[in-house]
């Protein structure tokens, strides 16, 4: 069987950002537990994993070498270093166009390699995600039409960017020229006819020159159409992200530091929560790892007294958040509902978990302001915590929220789910195929739906939330139906779905 290339920027093995890295990983796993030869082409951002690895490829790209490293890992990784990549900036710090450009430009390096020197054998398919795999997909685009190569061209979105480039980009950094032939939804045709009817949006261009273009679910389906046009109505399909890990994973781990014996036990949770609270969370200090972020918030950080959280002096019912600190993930509507919550819930222990990115700062002091004023009630950790702190957390928790006002997937919500932990989402993307709202199903209910931006109606159902959850007997039941909802978004289902799509 051929193999299957999936491209990212991001991958949890080599380096994480966000949701993205958690998504090719897993899906390559799944596609080769059912004896596909996936495998995940990332660049290196600067890491060194430490397995040994073999050098399948090298170019001199503008006076600087990159390679390409083979990692024998589960998934297996080829891992591309050098040059750019020795940056340790993600998307941060000026370099991504760059960093984009000379992903392409390897990735179609090699390819073009292993065609024409029979060393290797030539992928079936090449999965691309977001719009920074996109020159390798247009590079391999070129190629196929060159060399009569068949040769499938996936592209997914996990986060619209709307971003657009010049046509100089295109020619100068990779290459392709305006006259080159390339194929898409009216034939081969020559590259600047496309990048036109796309005005030179990424996200549209690669709508037009490829021939599968997905996103990860329904919910979030709609809301692309409607961005990309009339063009696309019906043409677009999704594949659904699922576990970041499993009820038994999160519940092995708890019981580790915590001597958990019964996870869904309402008394064994309140001990935990304790712990969690009034002692760990002094140890709970993130790690920002992207330096170009790191530098522009360090003052920021030790000013509002941000750079380690303190624990708090007793328990309280504990509500959750956590994600990259960006508008989109609506943490101000959050901050904006608190003395509602509080007024209603005084004991209420609110804990954020933010990765902070590029453009934060505003949202940085507005949390700092925060912090000082309802020192009794809330916590705010900035930057990464370990998986075990991070788990910890889910599971001592009595209520999570994502108060995204969109959301392609939200792999938080399942995150919590499968921790056994309900959850009150904004009705949107992703969220809404995730949550069954307690009120429409109250014999399968995992939490509540609320309108997007709404500050009252996110209080009002958190409180309603922890109210329920105070009953043991309801606690449990609920707590249950998390764990069963969770099972649902399992990855074998879609790779599953993924074979279906490449072979269709
Ligand atoms: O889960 C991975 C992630 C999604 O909703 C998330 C997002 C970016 O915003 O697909 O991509």
């Amino acid at each position: 069987m051929k193999p299957i290339w999936l491209l990212t920027f991001e991958s949890y093995m080599v380096r994480k950002v966000g949701g993205l890295a958690e998504v090719p990983p897993r899906l390559a796993k799944a596609l080769r537990e059912k004896g596909y030869e996936a495998t995940v082409f990332t660049p290196s951002h600067g890491v060194k994993l430490v397995d040994r690895a073999e050098e399948v490829y090298s170019v001199n790209i503008r006076g600087e070498n990159y390679r390409i490293l083979k990692y024998r890992i589960n998934p297996e990784h080829f891992v591309i270093e050098g040059g750019v990549f020795d940056d340790e900036n993600v998307y941060s710090g000026g370099m991504l166009l760059e960093k984009s450009a000379v992903f392409g430009r390897v990735v179609g390096g090699y390819l073009k390699h292993i065609v024409e020197s029979g060393s290797g054998e030539a992928p079936s398919v090449i999965h691309g995600n977001d719009w920074h795999s996109y020159p390798a997909l247009l590079l391999s685009n070129a190629l196929r039409v060159e060399k009569e190569l068949r040769i499938k061209l996936v592209y997914q979105l996990h986060l619209l960017s709307k971003m657009k480039l010049d046509l100089d980009f295109f020619t100068f950094s990779l290459n392709i020229g305006p006259d080159t032939p390339v194929s898409g939804i009216e034939g081969v045709k020559p590259f600047e006819y496309y990048f036109n009817k796309a005005g030179g949006w990424v996200e549209k261009l690669a709508y037009f020159t490829v021939d599968h273009y997905l996103t990860v679910s329904n919910g979030y389906l709609k809301d692309v159409e409607k961005n990309l046009g009339w063009e696309v109505a019906g043409r677009i399909n999704y594949i659904p992200n699922a576990l970041v890990w499993t009820s038994r994973e999160v519940f092995d781990t708890v019981a580790e530091t915590y001597m958990v014996k019964n996870p869904l036990d309402p008394g064994e949770r309140e001990r935990v929560r304790r712990r969690v609270l009034t002692e760990d969370m002094a140890r709970f200090k993130g790690v920002i790892t992207e330096p170009h972020v790191r530098e522009s918030l360090k003052t920021l950080l030790e000013h509002y007294e941000l750079d380690s959280p303190r624990p708090f002096h007793d328990d309280g019912e504990l509500v959750f958040l956590s994600g990259r600190l960006a508008g989109q993930k609506g943490l101000d509507i959050l901050l904006g509902s608190l003395e509602h919550i509080i007024v209603e819930k005084p004991r209420v222990r609110v804990v954020l978990a933010y990765i902070p990115v590029e453009g934060c700062e505003p949202l940085v002091r507005k949390l700092g302001e925060y912090h000082w004023a309802y020192n009794e009630n809330l916590r705010i950790i900035i930057g990464k915590i370990s998986l075990k702190d991070y788990m910890s957390l889910y599971f001592a928790a009595d209520a999570y929220i994502v108060p995204s006002r969109y959301e392609p997937f939200g792999l938080v919500a399942v995150e919590s789910l499968a921790a056994g932990t309900p959850v009150v989402a904004s009705s949107t993307g992703g969220l809404k195929d995730i949550v069954v709202d307690l009120r429409e199903n109250p014999e399968e209910g995992v939490g509540f739906l609320i309108r997007p931006g709404s500050r009252v109606e996110l209080a009002e159902t958190t409180v309603k939330l922890l109210e329920i959850m105070r009953h043991p007997v309801t606690q449990e039941k609920v707590r249950s139906n998390c764990v069963k909802r969770a099972r649902e978004f399992s990855w074998e289902k879609s790779a599953e779905k993924a074979l279906k799509i490449y072979f269709s």
